[in-house]
């Protein structure tokens, strides 16, 4: 059983950077909020800091809560970790927490924003139960942080 485990986690396997709704309008809107740089821009730099620390990255958004679980599922077996910017649904889901749970992968959640510093409701985040750690408020470099922080916790 350990070593079916110890499978799955595989650090040949790619990690997964995961991102929710409305991060597709990244760069597009609220620059003083999320910053000049687009989504694009973002997989070109989590591409970069992947091929240094040797990891595979695969990169998704969706806008839709099932597609989310739907990738988070597939990610058990065809991930070795997860980055996820879960956007407004951090604040939300609970079939996004447990789909995380179950996927039994090392998880970092990111935010971009500081969310401790802005409204209440963004303060409680369902999924951070799932997660290892937590980056937030550092705009998109926490995207980089957390995939330095996925090679130690893959083996890379
Ligand atoms: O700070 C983050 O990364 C958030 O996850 C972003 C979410 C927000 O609901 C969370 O509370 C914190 C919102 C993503 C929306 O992204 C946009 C980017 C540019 C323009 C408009 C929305």
């Amino acid at each position: 059983m350990a070593a079916k485990a110890a499978g799955r986690r595989s650090a040949k396997k790619p990690v997964l950077v995961l991102n929710g709704p409305n991060l597709n309008m990244l760069g597009k809107r609220q620059p003083d909020v999320y910053g000049r740089e687009t989504l694009a821009d973002v997989e070109k730099a989590c591409r970069a800091e992947a091929v240094r620390l040797g990891l595979g990255v695969e990169f998704a958004q969706s806008n839709h809560e099932g597609v989310l679980v739907d990738l988070i599922q597939a990610a058990r077996e065809r991930n070795s970790g997860i980055v996820i910017n879960a956007g407004a649904y951090t604040h939300t889901s609970v079939a996004l927490l447990d789909a995380l749970t179950t996927a039994e992968l090392p998880t970092i959640e990111v935010h971009i924003s500081n969310i401790y510093r802005r409204e209440a409701f963004r303060h409680r985040s369902y999924i951070s139960a799932a997660a290892v750690g937590v980056i937030a408020g550092l705009g998109n470099q926490g995207y980089l942080l957390a995939l330095q922080a996925l090679a130690r916790l893959v083996g890379r």
